[in-house]
This record gives structure tokens, C-alpha cells and sequence, in this order.
């Protein structure tokens, strides 16, 4: 009899852990739901992130809540807030400015809604507001891009007169591309930027600034440093139409390496391309996932990149991604 008992408790005590591990599992296998506040779709770079973003979610079994602020901070803030309201598990967001999340991040903090920033770089004291940061150097990129300046021209004397095309006012890539450049050629007096101005990196921003600025200065300038291929293709429109030759006379300098960008050093009218990738998709869905399950995330996770010249633009062009 008593051996009776004891197997009906151990009987009992098994299927009360089994029920306890398929709990667990299906805690563990509940569908994450993260909301994603994206800056916008200003340019090809933005489209593929988007897109990169769209595909991996379902390909990692999570349900995505996709916004679109059209590079409006104030339209990210209510998107924000809108997740919290809807206790979604992971927040994630592109930020157009890198100033002024403070109030909107603790609102996250204190709904315990873990906060992950993709691509741009924020500004704030308190870095327990977000768990991670995934994307691009951009100080790297724009040191890469001024080191290729100093190499091009390392044989001539100068003065090299630079005009610089610069994304969105406030922008961690902006800000960035700009100091990595500065960095490199202060100490290089031959070097002068005369003009720099906001094309908010679109074609029709770039184009515009582009004209003004080939009426200004017309042929005292040496080189365009775009901060993107979209404003890029948009100041090659305004130089051509102004009877100039970019890629040659001025030398243009470009960021991102998207198709539009590539077909233009094959066309011989981008000099050079910085890469900056974003198919961040995937590591933002795994990043999303292992917040969840507890794993602590390395506080940055960087990009890998290069740098591409019209001498291999025709070759890797077929196997560029975006
Ligand atoms: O370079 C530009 C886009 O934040 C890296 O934003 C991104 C930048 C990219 O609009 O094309």
C-alpha cells in the first residue's frame, strides 16, 4: 500500500513538473512585440533600413509595430509613448536628433519597457535609458572619408576648397561626418571648407543647396563632401545643370554606398563612397529576443564597413544588397 502511495506522488510530482516546464516554455515562446519608431523615409539608405527592419521581424517570430515619423522628433515621441500605452515588450527607434529623449526614455524606464536604439546615436546622461546602440561609426566614416581627401591630394599644394553638404541639423550622423572630417584635416591649412550647409539629406535638399552654392562659389570649388548619396546625385543634377563636371571638377565625396551611389562611381561622377549598412534588421530582432530573455547586450554593437573608390565600383556593384 504504501508503495502504491509513493508512486501516486511520484506520479503527481511528474506531471506537476511537467506542466511547470511547458509553462516555462510557453513563457519563453510568447510572440515579442516590439514597436519601432523610424526617423522617416528621406532617402534609399532609410528605405532599405525599413525594409531590412519589415522582413526580419516575421523571419524572427516577432510581431513588428512600425511607425514613420517623417524626420519629426515630435512624431517619434508620441509613437513612443504610444508603445509604452500599449505595453509592448521592446521599444526600438532611429533617432532623428540625438537631443532631448530624457523625458520620453524615463516614461519608457519606469513602464519597465527595455529600449533599444538602432542606427543614430543619442545624447543623454543617464545611460541606463537605453540597453543598447546598434549601428555605424559615422566619426569613423567621416575620418574615412577625409583620409581618402588627404591621400587624393597629397601631391598638390592647394588651397582645396571643400563644400560640404550636411544631413539633418542635430543628427548623430551629421554631427559625426562632419567632426571625423574636421578631424582629419585641421591640421592641414591647405584644406578649407567655404561653405557648409543642411540638404537634410534628400535629393531635392542637396540639389537645391548645390545650386545655390555652384553660384556662389562656381569653379573655386575643389570638392563636394555630401553626407549621403541621396543629396550626392542631387548636387551632381545642380553642377551639371550649371555646365560643371562632378567626379572630376569638383571631386565628390559621398556616404552610405547604395545602389544610386554605386551606378554614379561607375558613371564616374562620385569619386568615393563611404559605406554605412543598414541591414540592421536581424541583429536588431536577435537584440530584441535576447533583452527579453534576460542576457545582458553588449552596450554598442557596430557595423562593419568600408570603404568603396571608382576603381572597384563596376565589379562589386552586382553584389551590393542595397
Ligand atoms: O546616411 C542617410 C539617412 O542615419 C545612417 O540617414 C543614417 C543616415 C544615412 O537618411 O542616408
Amino acid at each position: 500500500m504504501a508503495d502504491v502511495k509513493r508512486a501516486g506522488v511520484r506520479a503527481l510530482v511528474a506531471a506537476a513538473l511537467l506542466m511547470t516546464a511547458s509553462f516555462g516554455a510557453q513563457a519563453a515562446d510568447k510572440e515579442i512585440t516590439l514597436g519601432f519608431s523610424q526617423v522617416g523615409a528621406e532617402s534609399a539608405w532609410r528605405t532599405a533600413n525599413t525594409e531590412s527592419v519589415k522582413s526580419a521581424a516575421p523571419a524572427a517570430g516577432i510581431n513588428l509595430k512600425f511607425a514613420d515619423a517623417q524626420q519629426k522628433q515630435e512624431n517619434q515621441i508620441k509613437a513612443i509613448r504610444s508603445y509604452i500605452a500599449q505595453k509592448v515588450d521592446v521599444i526600438a527607434f532611429s533617432p532623428v536628433v540625438e537631443s532631448g529623449w530624457e523625458p520620453i526614455l524615463q516614461e519608457a524606464k519606469a513602464a519597465k519597457i527595455p529600449v533599444i536604439l538602432t542606427d543614430r546615436n543619442i545624447d543623454v546622461k543617464d545611460t541606463s535609458l537605453y540597453v543598447t546602440m546598434i549601428g555605424s561609426d559615422f566619426l569613423e566614416e567621416g575620418r574615412r572619408g577625409g583620409h581618402w581627401l588627404e591621400e587624393h591630394y597629397k601631391n598638390d599644394k592647394g588651397p582645396i576648397n571643400i563644400v560640404e553638404l550636411q544631413g539633418t541639423v542635430g543628427s548623430a550622423p551629421a554631427n559625426d561626418r562632419h567632426a571625423g572630417l574636421i578631424e582629419v584635416i585641421k591640421d592641414d591649412p591647405k584644406f578649407k571648407i567655404i561653405a557648409s550647409q543642411s540638404g537634410d539629406f534628400t535629393l531635392a535638399g542637396g540639389k537645391q543647396v548645390m545650386e545655390a552654392f555652384a553660384k556662389t562659389y562656381g569653379s573655386k570649388i575643389n570638392v563636394v563632401y555630401a553626407h549621403n548619396d541621396d543629396m550626392a546625385l542631387g548636387a551632381i543634377q545642380a553642377m551639371e545643370e550649371a555646365g560643371m563636371h562632378p567626379g572630376k571638377d569638383p571631386v565628390v565625396v559621398s556616404f552610405d554606398a547604395t545602389h544610386g551611389g554605386f551606378q554614379a562611381m561607375v558613371d564616374g561622377k562620385i569619386n568615393v563612397d563611404v559605406e554605412c549598412s543598414p541591414l540592421l534588421g536581424p541583429q536588431l530582432m536577435q537584440a530584441a529576443k535576447d533583452v527579453v530573455a534576460g542576457k545582458t547586450l553588449p552596450r554598442r554593437i557596430k557595423t562593419e564597413e568600408t570603404v568603396f573608390t571608382q576603381a572597384d565600383a563596376a565589379k562589386i556593384m552586382p553584389t551590393r544588397k542595397y
